[in-house]
Order: C-alpha cells, then structure tokens, then sequence
C-alpha cells in the first residue's frame, strides 16, 4: 500500500497530503467514460498502468477485478447504477481503502 501511494503521490505531483480522485476514473482525465473501463480491462489482462487503483475500484469492494469495468460500462451504456462515491465529483473514498492506496489530487504536474 505504502508503494502505490508513492506511486500516485509522484504522478499526482502534489504537496496535498489528502486523496481525491473521482470513482471510475482510472485514467485520471476527470472524465468517466469507455476509456476508463477499457483501461481497467487491460490492466486485468497485464496490460496498461492504472495511475489510481482506488479509482478503478468502481464498486468499492477493495478489489480490482472484472465486476468493476462491468459495473462502469452497465453505467454507462445500460442505465445502471452509478459508480460509488466519490463520484461524480472527485473526492475522497468515504470507506476503508485497505490494500488500495489512495490516490492524490488531479491536475498537479500533468
Ligand atoms: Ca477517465
Ligand atoms: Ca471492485
Ligand atoms: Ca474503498
């Protein structure tokens, strides 16, 4: 956990020492979209790098797994229900990230 914060802190390359980050926004473009859930289905297959798991936790069970691009793309393209919060203002994860990381602010060095 320690080592995915490191990772976000220096992506995000923030001083702020509180997490925000929108709920499906794997990316971190600040838009949640098909991209988001292709990104999270390559990282599921070895392939690509999630700048914020925390994010791509879509239903915030602590767990980066299939069910979450399903979750987002049944959002996006099936009137499902919404990602969990944060969303869809960026935010912080209102439950236990444990073994996610959290993940820092946006814009910062991008
Ligand atoms: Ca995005
Ligand atoms: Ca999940
Ligand atoms: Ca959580």
């Amino acid at each position: 956990m320690i080592t995915i914060v490191l990772i976000c802190s220096i992506l995000g390359g923030s001083d702020l020492d509180w997490p925000f980050f929108i709920r499906g926004d794997a990316d971190r473009n600040l838009k949640v979209n098909i991209s988001d859930a292709v990104l999270i289905l390559g990282h599921l297959m070895g392939e690509g790098e999630i700048p914020c798991l925390n994010a791509a936790d879509v239903n915030d069970d602590n767990r980066v797994n299939i069910t979450d691009p399903i979750y987002l793309l049944n959002y996006l393209f099936m009137s499902g229900r919404p990602p969990k919060m944060p969303f869809p203002g960026a935010g912080m994860d209102p439950t236990d990230d444990e073994g996610m990381g959290q993940c820092y602010e946006y814009g910062a060095g991008e």
